[in-house]
């Protein structure tokens, strides 16, 4: 009898321990499951998950369902979620900073994508951390094309567009070449073609893909003017409130994960384009005169980037340029 109540006790202290030594976090999302980044990031919490030994334990919550894209941020500061992923450009209202990898044709492709990422990282984590938010990694989007049934040889074609945005950067856009900007986030936006809200975006095939926007849109102009990057973040009091070895389990498997994640974004852009295709959409090499007027407005919105965002902004954009 004794040693019954022995026993008891001691499974009763084992449960207890493995409850008090495991950790749980949420982690929401703004894209599909199936997106590129969430598949990333379903492999990055199963490697947490494996390297520490099952101590932290992350619950992914894709597509938008547990906070919308642009209230994940705020979440994880307030750790309400312990982690998130988050479209750095959806916050450059916050801080200019923020919105630099969404200035048009300042980095358009994936080895300059990288080399912005590299010249701003820095600052970028300053700022995360000073909002006691710690970055994790992040991954670029693949490079951004213009959704349009219309023909468009110039900017003065997209005039009187419904136009989406996922930023304040891809609404002045719209306001710089006459076309009216809503706001819609990645997880309303099939129901926002459908319904003909919006007759038009910008973004990667990715999110083409991702939405079904072949169903409503026939044009897909590749203008490849910038890639904006979701970044993954924590809550630093979270992060600090974890034991050494499983901190060092999940840096890892964040290194990872960045490699990982920019290698599927470049190998995967191709793919999407392809599927759009196949799906009956035209992949258009955007005529000269399109090129050249949004290379004009890219400028302008450089200039009045630097203006806002000031010396630390500069020298982020001429750090950029040494590379
Ligand atoms: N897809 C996201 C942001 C950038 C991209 O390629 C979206 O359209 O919301």
């Amino acid at each position: 009898m004794k040693c019954i109540r022995t026993l008891a006790a001691l499974l009763g202290w084992s449960v207890a321990m493995i409850a008090a030594a495991q950790t749980k976090w949420d982690m929401p999302t703004a894209y599909p499951a199936t997106n590129f980044h969430t598949e990333n990031i379903t492999q990055f919490v199963a490697d947490v998950d494996r390297a520490s030994g099952g101590k932290l334990k992350i619950t992914v919550h894709a597509n938008a369902s547990l906070f919308k894209a642009n209230e994940i941020k705020r979440a994880v500061q307030g750790n309400q979620a312990q982690a998130g992923e988050i479209l750095l450009v959806n916050f450059e209202n916050e801080d200019p900073l923020f919105g630099l990898d969404g200035v048009p044709f300042l980095a358009t492709s994936y080895a300059d994508a990288m080399k912005l990422y590299k010249a701003e990282k820095k600052v970028l984590e300053d700022k995360l951390a000073k909002q006691g938010i710690k970055l994790l990694y992040t991954v670029a989007w693949p490079p951004q094309g213009i959704y349009a049934n219309r023909t468009l040889n110039s900017a003065a074609d997209m005039k009187g567009l419904k136009w989406r945005a996922y930023s304040p950067a891809t609404s002045r856009i719209a306001e710089l070449v006459g076309a009216q900007p809503v706001t819609v986030q990645a997880s309303e936006l099939t129901q926002a073609l459908a319904t003909g809200v919006v007759d038009s975006y910008m973004s990667s095939g990715s999110t083409g893909f991702d939405t079904k926007t072949y169903e409503s849109i026939k044009n897909f102009y590749d203008t490849q003017a910038w890639l904006p990057k979701n970044a993954v973040i924590v809550n630093q009091q979270a992060f600090a409130a974890l034991d050494k070895p499983t901190q060092d389990a999940l840096l890892k498997a964040a290194a990872d994960a960045e490699t990982r994640g920019w290698k599927a974004s470049e190998d995967k852009n191709g793919w999407y384009l392809d599927q759009l295709k196949q799906k009956g959409m035209t992949i258009v090499k955007p005529a000269p005169q399109l090129t050249a007027d949004l290379k004009k407005v890219g400028d302008t919105m450089l200039q009045d980037w630097l203006k806002k965002a000031g010396p630390e902004g500069q020298s982020a954009v001429d750090a950029y340029r040494k590379m």
